[in-house]
């Protein structure tokens, strides 16, 4: 028996009751080329609860060991795609070594693929990391576990350990052949028929490079996924499960021609795509099928633009922007709801760059549809390893939480006489400035429940008994049953709240 993971996310905020994507992909190929092995996958929050208190968590911990006790798993994998689930996932390696030290850990995914060494200097629990994509190294781990073999003493590729003080790593194995993608198979799941949100990829990879983002260590080149498995993965997806929402898991999403086949499915399809890509054309030939649209825009501001990498020259912004501007009036027009995502306070930022985007933001605005929109505006983080985390550090103005790969590092001070303060009052006003809809609030409360809602107020005295996994409240259940009688108390919630929804996004963060 092979169990896979998803562990803890600190981030409620944006918890959205989905499978691993990641962890079904790599089942998926591997029970495809080994079909004697059983593999199960565990998603912590959907099979056992959202944990809301430390007391919670320890519950969750001492069941899923108890069962670990009884299936006597060979090897358990575990991923880790967000920074938000770094820690929990090193506890949790933790927790599952010192239970039984035969056990096979492995972990893979975004945050050990480039901290493996981070991860490393923390904890010995970790037997394997895998670098980069999942589904060859998994196979070939596995295959050496189930014949009772060490995987670290064959040559499979793209592994690394650490031993007697030094991390060992093989050698560069080929980018994964999305030809020999597996379908997905919901089976390997505890609890199948309790995701309301379907992700998918329909491509991996981009090829931007923008300074702040992680994509380019792990698959600089986006490569698609063939139309042959695109149809059988989503007809599959439609005959076994009862949700009705596609979540578009692309890093970057282009397809926009498969909305033809999308639309046979009759579900709503939710996706995110660069500001420059999209013909805004596309979006009334959509709009039956679109559940709603997000522009990872980041800013208004051409010099912030050029900082993060997101244009080239002044043409490249002037384009990227009024295509924004259209994108955005036809989904109005359309009555789709639209997210506009924005970072603020990037390193190099002056108020004036901020001002941009608030006046851009109040220009937007004024115009208005069913479908509603948000600007989705956060304080801005310098992932280490980045190449915009080599440029602040050298920045003699920049002032960051230099806090190392498992912190906040949140950036403090842009520029010499930017406040944080005045960062957050512009991220509060430009977010005022979102128009939530009724139509708005029934698709954000359908995908994230907890959407900018502090910690805290998932322990509000309104919500009752039947959420909870246990009679202390501190297990918050996030199956089907339960998140469909907290949303219909949300708006109730979110007003008693209200002061905290456009606050730091830390007051969104499970203090463990
Ligand atoms: C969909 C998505 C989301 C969804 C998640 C929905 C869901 N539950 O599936 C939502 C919108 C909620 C989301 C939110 C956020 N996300 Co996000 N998200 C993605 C996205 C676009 C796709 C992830 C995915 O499914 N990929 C497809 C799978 C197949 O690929 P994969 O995850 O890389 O998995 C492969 C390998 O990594 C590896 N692997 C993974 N796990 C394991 C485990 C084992 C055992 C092994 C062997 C291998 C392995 O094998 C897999 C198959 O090849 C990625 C970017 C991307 N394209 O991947 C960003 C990304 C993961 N998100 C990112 C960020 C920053 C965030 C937010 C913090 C954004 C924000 N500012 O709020 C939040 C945090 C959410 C949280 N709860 O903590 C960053 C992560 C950076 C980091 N390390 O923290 C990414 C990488 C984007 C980026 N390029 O910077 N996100
Ligand atoms: S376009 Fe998006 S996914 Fe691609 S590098 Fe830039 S931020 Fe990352």
């Amino acid at each position: 028996m092979i169990l896979l993971i998803e562990p803890i996310s600190k981030n409620i905020d944006m918890y959205i009751p989905a499978y691993p994507l990641p962890l079904i992909e790599i089942a998926s190929f591997v029970q495809s080329k080994l079909p004697e092995i059983a593999i199960n996958i565990v998603s912590i929050s959907a099979d056992y609860g959202l944990p809301l208190t430390r007391e919670g968590k320890e519950q969750i911990y001492k069941e899923l060991l108890e069962e670990i006790s009884e299936i006597k798993p060979r090897g358990i994998g575990i991923s880790c795609t967000a920074i938000a689930q770094a820690e929990e996932t090193i506890h949790l390696c933790d927790l599952i070594k010192n239970h039984d030290p035969d056990i096979f850990v492995f972990l893979g995914g975004y945050f050990p693929t480039i901290y493996y060494e981070e991860i490393f200097s923390r904890t010995h629990a970790v037997d394997v990391i895998v670098i980069g994509e999942g589904e060859v190294p998994a196979l070939e781990i596995i295959k050496r576990l189930e014949r009772g073999k060490n995987p670290r003493d064959d040559d499979i590729p793209n592994l690394a350990w650490k031993k007697d003080g030094h991390v060992h790593l093989t050698r560069k194995g080929a980018r994964f052949d999305l030809n020999t993608k597996a379908l997905l198979n919901l089976e390997l799941l505890r609890n199948p028929g309790v995701y309301d949100i379907l992700p998918y990829a329909f491509s991996r990879g981009c090829p931007y490079n923008c300074n702040f983002c992680m994509e380019e260590f792990i698959r600089p080149i986006r490569k698609k996924v063939s139309l042959k498995i695109i149809q059988k993965d989503l007809r599959n997806l439609k005959l076994h499960t009862k949700a009705h929402t596609l979540l578009v898991s692309d890093a970057l999403f282009k397809s926009f021609d498969l909305f033809p086949l999308l639309r046979s499915l009759g579900m709503k399809i939710n996706f995110e795509t660069r500001c420059d890509v999209m013909d805004p054309s596309i979006v009334s030939k959509i709009t039956d099928v679109c559940g709603m649209l997000a522009l990872g825009f980041e800013s208004a501001s051409y010099s912030t633009l050029k900082r993060m990498g997101k244009v080239r020259d002044r043409d490249h912004y002037q384009y990227y922007v009024s295509n924004t501007i259209a994108i955005f009036k036809e989904a109005l027009k359309n009555e789709i709801p639209v997210t506009i995502f924005m970072i603020a306070g990037y390193p190099g930022d002056t108020e004036e760059d901020l001002e941009k985007s608030l006046i851009f933001a109040k220009a937007l605005s004024k115009n208005s549809g069913i479908g509603g929109h948000i600007f989705k505006i956060g304080e801005c983080r310098v992932y280490p390893k980045t190449k915009l985390y080599y440029h602040t550090v050298s920045a003699p103005d920049v002032v960051f939480d230099d806090n190392g790969v498992f912190g906040e590092n949140i950036v403090r001070q842009s520029s010499k006489n930017l406040r944080f303060e005045t960062v957050l009052a512009y991220m509060t006003e430009i977010f005022s400035l979102s128009n939530n809809t009724p139509k708005m609030q029934r698709t954000v409360l359908n995908m994230m429940p907890f959407f900018r809602l502090p910690v805290h107020a998932l322990s509000d005295k309104m919500i009752p008994d039947e959420c909870f996994r246990d009679a202390d409240r501190e297990i918050f259940d996030v199956q089907g049953k339960s998140l469909v009688a907290f949303r219909e108390l949300v708006p109730g919630i979110t007003k008693k709240h209200k002061k905290w929804i456009s606050g730091q996004r830390s007051h969104r963060t499970l203090q463990f």
